[in-house]
């Protein structure tokens, strides 16, 4: 009873905004800053209910990553600090769009009953709540936690500013009752780091692979956080741009170098010839770039090229393991995961060179989840979203054969193998993509293998591509499927695209209904610019 009446108190001082209905979407709900106090509330006491019901910690991180600094946008992060659950996606929908209190509470009452949440007597709930630089954020955090404290027992633990995939990845340390704090973070990727770079094979170390890399912060989260740690990374000068003075996402950041293919803000011509990087507004995302030499174009080392450049590291050190004579042997099983928005040239590239390649729906959770069938799961979005995932029977196989090795013959070429692999688990974030680590495993593959940023980009030359958003009346009415390959409904659609696919050479087009923003995107892909434009124009006439 004591818990109805603070819950109806409380959320009548959060009265959702009339005629805005959200939805959960491929990333969390989003939206004007403005519109959000209620909608992150709420979600505030799902978060509790979620940690209630699992026993765990559950993580509430509030961005909106590469969108415009006006907006925000809040998500939950499950206790293995993976996505919320899927079958929790249609109660959140429910819950941020209930009208008015008494319904908000009769909604939440089901809901308990139906997932047999304990409220009394159970767990207590604990809940990590994170957020980016974006000004709206402390006001939200404290909405979110109004929320969480709703509901009887439950503690808000504030972590402050962080990048998205620290939060994950706290609430993943946190539920495995390993130190979870930042500090411990940053402990973490800079021991393996340094260990990867202490491993370098000799023959490498002394090639001309520049130590310098410039980086795009997106004037966010991730150029801040990079420009404090970048003093405790060995044999590695960062040069961090765009870390908070300007407008976050302006300009800059993952999100426009690559759909622009134009240098960020702050970049020029005197930069060609050097590696750069940039990340996006939490420091999910993460792609490289170099400055064309007097222009203001870039070449592009996209989030398929990063996936190409790690799959090809662990699959070499998987085959010098797998060369040992005197240790029990284990077929590791290497897959790796992609979107259709994946470049094909690096679907052709990466089925060439013998691995397992499997498309999914747009998102990370689908991504994630196929990645996690494999003993090493490599999952990367064209964006530059993506990790590396260890399976735990892979890694302790892994720990014995290290050990084992380091007695046998420490320093032999198995013995640095498994080092190096050990080593990746630790520096690439298990529970989510994350620029910060993605970016220091980039570095310390391309020393090891000797390379310039231009050998990484020509392992393989990109289809020119195209992207194009198209504003129709309801988006929901396009349906598709095969991993969003072809469009279901409304039929005729598919056969009109088919159509025009079979004008080009190495076409390629689908379409699909933004989960982030109300558009239908148009990809299509040819062997030409023209081609590509042309390709996807038509296409999007069809769309309208
Ligand atoms: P939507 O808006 O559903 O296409 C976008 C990205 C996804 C993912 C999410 C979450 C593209 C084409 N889509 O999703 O890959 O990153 O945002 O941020 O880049
Ligand atoms: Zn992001």
């Amino acid at each position: 009873q004591q818990q109805r009446s603070a819950l109806l108190h409380s959320s009548s001082l959060f009265p959702p905004p009339p005629g805005v209905k959200l939805s959960y979407g491929t990333a969390g709900f989003r939206a004007d800053a403005s519109l959000l106090e209620s909608t992150v509330f709420r979600v505030g006491i799902l978060a509790a209910l979620r940690s209630i019901q699992t026993g765990s910690v559950i993580g509430l991180m509030i961005t909106a990553s590469h969108n415009q600094v006006s907006d925000n946008g809040v998500k939950i992060a499950d206790p293995s600090g993976g996505m919320l659950t899927q079958l929790w996606e249609p109660f959140a929908d429910a819950i941020a769009n209930a009208p008015d209190p008494h319904s908000l509470l009769q909604l939440l009452d089901d809901f308990v009953k139906k997932e047999n949440i304990t409220l009394e007597g159970g767990p207590a709930a604990r809940v990590l709540l994170g957020r980016d630089t974006r000004p709206s954020g402390a006001s939200l955090v404290e909405a979110a936690k109004q929320g969480i404290t709703c509901i009887t027992g439950a503690t808000a633990i504030d972590v402050g500013v962080l990048t998205t995939p620290q939060l994950h990845w706290m609430v993943r340390a946190k539920n495995k009752g390993v130190e979870a704090s930042e500090h411990h973070y940053y402990d973490q990727i800079v021991t393996s780091f340094s260990y990867l770079m202490d491993n370098i094979p000799r023959e490498n170390s002394s090639k001309d692979v520049n130590d310098k890399l410039i980086v795009d912060g997106a004037d966010g989260v991730g150029g801040e956080k990079l420009e404090k740690l970048k003093s405790s990374l060995k044999y590695l000068s960062i040069d961090v741009r765009n870390y908070g003075d300007g407008v976050l996402n302006e300009g800059v950041g993952a999100d426009y170098v690559q759909k622009e293919k134009v240098v960020p803000r702050g970049f020029g011509p005197s930069d060609a010839g050097i590696r750069c990087a940039s990340l996006d507004g939490d420091a999910d995302r993460l792609v490289y770039f170099s400055v064309l030499s007097n222009s203001n174009k870039i070449d592009l080392v996209d989030g398929d090229k990063i996936l190409s450049l790690f799959a090809l590291f662990l699959k070499e050190q998987l085959r010098i393991l797998d060369d040992k004579a005197n240790t029990s042997s284990y077929k590791a099983s290497l897959g790796v995961v992609q979107t259709a928005y994946a470049n094909g040239a690096s679907t052709e590239y990466l089925k060439q060179l013998g691995l397992e390649v499997v498309l999914t729906p747009t998102g990370v959770k689908y991504l994630h989840e196929k990645a996690a069938e494999y003993d090493i799961g490599i999952y990367f979005e064209a964006n530059g979203h993506g990790t590396i995932l260890f399976s735990e029977t892979f890694l302790s196989w892994l720990e014995n054969i290290n050990n084992e090795l380091s007695s046998t013959s420490k320093g032999s070429d198995q013995h640095k193998a498994a080092s190096n692999l050990l080593a990746v688990s630790k520096l690439i974030n298990q529970a989510v993509g994350d620029a910060l680590s993605g970016l220091l495993l980039v570095e310390a593959i391309l020393q090891h293998m000797g390379w310039s940023i231009k050998k990484w980009n020509e392992l393989y030359q990109d289809l020119p591509s195209r992207q194009l958003k198209v504003k129709v009346v309801d988006r929901t009415a396009v349906i598709t499927g095969n991993a969003e390959t072809v469009v279901v409904s409304p039929v005729g659609i598919q056969e009109a695209i088919d159509a025009e696919i079979a004008k080009y050479t190495k076409g390629r087009c689908f379409v699909r209904p933004s989960g982030t923003e109300d558009v239908v995107r148009v990809y299509a892909e040819a062997s030409t610019q023209e081609a590509a434009d042309s390709l996807a124009h038509s296409v999007m006439v069809i769309v309208h």
